[in-house]
This record gives C-alpha cells, sequence and structure tokens, in this order.
C-alpha cells in the first residue's frame, strides 16, 4: 500500500504526535551552546517513524518531467496586480526569496511580454539577416544549430527592476523591488559567426534586432557589441527556451538592459545608424531634471540585494546564529566586493562572496552573524570589477532627479523588526 492510500487511517495518531511535539520543543528549551539549535536530547522528531520510512514511494516515471515537492508550492512567479494593464502586456516577477545559488531555475524566471506569449512552431521558424550584407540569409534552427555554438551564464535584468521604488519606498518583497532579473546557461551561436555568414558591408554600424511576436518589438544594437559578446540563444541551462522566454531561439545581448534581448527573434537587420524605435525613444529613456532624456542607457549598473531576510521570508527565531543572503550583480563585469550594513548604511562590514564569480552573471554573497535580537536596518552594497560602487537613494536622486523609472540600482533598506518581520523602508 502507499504512503498516500494509507495517510487517512493514520490521521489521529499523526495529529497526536504532532501535539506531543509541540509540547515537548516547548518545554524542552534545551539549547546547544551558543546557537539555537535543539540539543539531540530535546527533539523527539528525530525518533518518529515517518511514514515515508514505513511505505514504498512513487516508482520512476511518476513524472515523466519533474516537478518541485508539493511543499514548495509557494515558490511561484507572481505579478503586481496594479502594473498589469492586460496580463499580454505585462511583467512577472522571479521569486528571489525562495531561490539560491546564483542559477534561476527555467520554470522561475520572470516574464516581460509586450504582446503575449508567441506560440511558435519551431519548423515554420525562420531567423533573416539582410541589409547592409553582402549577402541576406534566412536561416532555420536546424540551421542555426549546424553553426559552432558557445555557453555563458548571463543575468538577463528589465530597465525598470525597481522602478518603482525610484520615489519612495512601496513594495514589500524583494520579488517585486528586485525580481526583474534571472541567470540562466544560455546555449546558442555567436551573433558575429551569423552576420559573418552574411558578409558585412564597410559602412555597417549598427543591427536592428526585431521579435516574431504581435508586438514586434525592435531595437537598435551597436556593431561592437553585435560582434563582442551577443548571441541567438536557443538553450537555457540545458533545454529548449521556454516559450515565455522566446522559444525557438532569442537574442542575448549580455550585461545591457532586457529591452534588448528580443525574444522569438526572427530578423537582424544591418545599418549604418540607429533605427530609433519607440522602445529606445518614449519608452526605455530616463528623463532628467533639466527636460532632457538620457537615451540609449544600455549597460545595467552595479546592484544588489539582501534576498533574506526580506520582507516575503522573515525570521523565523528570536536571536543568536543568522544568516543573511542576496545576490549582486554588474552589466560592466565581475562583482568584486560586497559589504553589508545592520545600521542602515553607518557601519559597513565585508560580506562572502561564494560560487562562481563570472562576467556579466548574479553573485551570491553571504553574512553570517549572530543576531542579537533587536530591529536592524539592513543593507548590502556592491562594488563591480570597474570600480562602480553602488549609490545610495540620494545619490541616485542627486545625479538622475525623480523622474525617471529604468536603471535604478540604488541601495535597498530592509527594516528587520524583533519580531523577525522585515518591512521595506528608506534611510536617508
Ligand atoms: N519579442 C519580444 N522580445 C522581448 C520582449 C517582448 O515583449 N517581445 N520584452 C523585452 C523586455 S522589456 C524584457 S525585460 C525581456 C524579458 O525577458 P524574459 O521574459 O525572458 O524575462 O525581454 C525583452 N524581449
Ligand atoms: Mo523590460
Amino acid at each position: 500500500m502507499s504512503r498516500r492510500n494509507k495517510q487517512s487511517s493514520e490521521t489521529d495518531s499523526a495529529a497526536t504526535r504532532r501535539q506531543f511535539l509541540k509540547s515537548s520543543i516547548a518545554a524542552s528549551g534545551a539549547l546547544v551552546a551558543g546557537s539555537s539549535i535543539a540539543h539531540a536530547k530535546a527533539d523527539p522528531a528525530i525518533a518518529y517513524v515517518q511514514d515515508w520510512t514505513r511505505y514504498l514511494g512513487d516508482g520512476v516515471n511518476a513524472a515523466p518531467y519533474g516537478k518541485p515537492s508539493e511543499y514548495e508550492k509557494q515558490v511561484v512567479r507572481r505579478n503586481v496586480e496594479w502594473l498589469t494593464a492586460s496580463a499580454e502586456s505585462s511583467v512577472n516577477f522571479t521569486p528571489l526569496h525562495e531561490l539560491d545559488g546564483i542559477i534561476t531555475p527555467n520554470g522561475l524566471c520572470f516574464e516581460r511580454h509586450h504582446g503575449g506569449v508567441a506560440e511558435v512552431e519551431p519548423d515554420l521558424y525562420r531567423l533573416m539577416i539582410n541589409g547592409l550584407v553582402e549577402e541576406p540569409l534566412v536561416f532555420t534552427i536546424d540551421d542555426l544549430k549546424r553553426f559552432p555554438r558557445k555557453n555563458q551564464i548571463n543575468f538577463l535584468e528589465c530597465a525598470a527592476n525597481s522602478g518603482m521604488e525610484w520615489r519612495g519606498a512601496q513594495l514589500n518583497g524583494c520579488q517585486y523591488t528586485h525580481g526583474m532579473v534571472h541567470n540562466v546557461m544560455y546555449t546558442g551561436v555567436p551573433l558575429k559567426i551569423l552576420l559573418d555568414q552574411a558578409g558585412l558591408k564597410t559602412n555597417a554600424k549598427w543591427v536592428m534586432a526585431e521579435g516574431g511576436d504581435a508586438s514586434g518589438m525592435n531595437r537598435s544594437i551597436p556593431m561592437f557589441k553585435a560582434l563582442d559578446d551577443c548571441m541567438i540563444a536557443f538553450k537555457m541551462t540545458g533545454e529548449a527556451l521556454r516559450p515565455e522566454q522566446g522559444y525557438p531561439a532569442r537574442l542575448v545581448v549580455p550585461g545591457w538592459e532586457g529591452n534588448m534581448w528580443v525574444k522569438w527573434i526572427r530578423r537582424l537587420e544591418v545599418g549604418d545608424e540607429p533605427w530609433h524605435a519607440r522602445e529606445e525613444t518614449s519608452k526605455y529613456t530616463d528623463l532628467l531634471e533639466n527636460g532632457k532624456a538620457r537615451r540609449f542607457t544600455w549597460e545595467m549598473d552595479c546592484k544588489s540585494v539582501i534576498t533574506n531576510p526580506s520582507p516575503q521570508a522573515p525570521l523565523k527565531h528570536k536571536s543568536g546564529q543568522t544568516v543573511i543572503t542576496g545576490l549582486a550583480w554588474s552589466g560592466r563585469g565581475t562583482i568584486k566586493r560586497v559589504d553589508v550594513s545592520l545600521d542602515g548604511g553607518r557601519n559597513w562590514i565585508p560580506a562572502r562572496l561564494d560560487g562562481p564569480s563570472l562576467d556579466k552573471s548574479l553573485h551570491r554573497f553571504y553574512y553570517d552573524f549572530d543576531w542579537n535580537g533587536e530591529p536592524l536596518l539592513l543593507q548590502s552594497r556592491a562594488v563591480d570589477s570597474t570600480g562602480q560602487i553602488q549609490p545610495t537613494k540620494t545619490e541616485l536622486r542627486n545625479a538622475r532627479g525623480y523622474n525617471s523609472i529604468y536603471h535604478n540600482n540604488a541601495i535597498q533598506t530592509w527594516h528587520l523588526k524583533k519580531t523577525g518581520e522585515v518591512e521595506n523602508v528608506e534611510v536617508s
């Protein structure tokens, strides 16, 4: 008999056991010195013979495509109601507070669509290169897979990430304040190889990348970037791109704003000047105090955020041994250092970077400390390999005013309360 069938007849004894467990933990109070971990004798749960040890589990192939544990149902992308004009032109957010390491699982990568998810049939997919080339070409997916491939791990951050926080602390959770970022391994063909195949004319200075979805989204990419590290990717973290992420192929523009990473890419037109598309004029430009707008702000600036604890991930213990962790990234290179502050930016302590330190990728940091149980103002501040230091909100506003949405890389403050709860606040 499987565990599931057996469960109903066991409900009573399970409930009694849980009752006992609760009271014995409350009564024990026997802690290992220096931490708040129970003494081995104080937690009877270790001695229980659980159902999963008594009955056979599901056999192989119960889920031909594996899924997370049923106890992880809260680990999902979420949207913000008032940011959603229509589901087709909307955004949802990566649950950063539920993740660790640096790779975003494919099913949790935030989505941003201007015209919904295109359902592209791979056999009917085509990518054209035209314009200032010797020979205009059309590639099928199978054609693309005949060129030398490359793997690289890169973050993709929407330029609007943290945009809602520009004028003040607003959304309670790093999923909402910072969740328009994901980090996966892309497999694809360097754009240079495909452009060389078509043969660039001497006046070829720009490439216009155009999507095959209903929004036909397009952006101008300067040739130096196109020939440097861009690629047409067809795999993310080993498997085919998800439909939401541009199946069967998307443009990868490492370190640059997400809007340029055209999904369902169908055309690359080579030209001698930029196209001044909607997405680089009325959108994705930054209005300054003097009425002028910054344009072509491609690179994503040095940034970091504490993912735990955070408003959606409060601390469950009241004091003692505690892990603070978060993510740091820069569109200009690697992360050289992350500092953490417990007092709203007065004092800074170096955090520990752990895991691979890759170019234009998320980095993971930890700060392990003994929490005295008092309220704290938690902040993280990243420094990248070019020496750029993540600014405070005041510094950002002094430089760029109050009208912007895009490219907010300011330091985030979390107010950790005595209860372990966390709130999004601003300090000056
Ligand atoms: N064709 C097409 N490409 C697109 C978009 C789109 O709507 N259509 N959205 C862009 C924006 S604004 C961002 S931030 C990223 C989001 O990528 P993701 O959905 O994989 O997170 O894709 C970009 N590429
Ligand atoms: Mo975006």
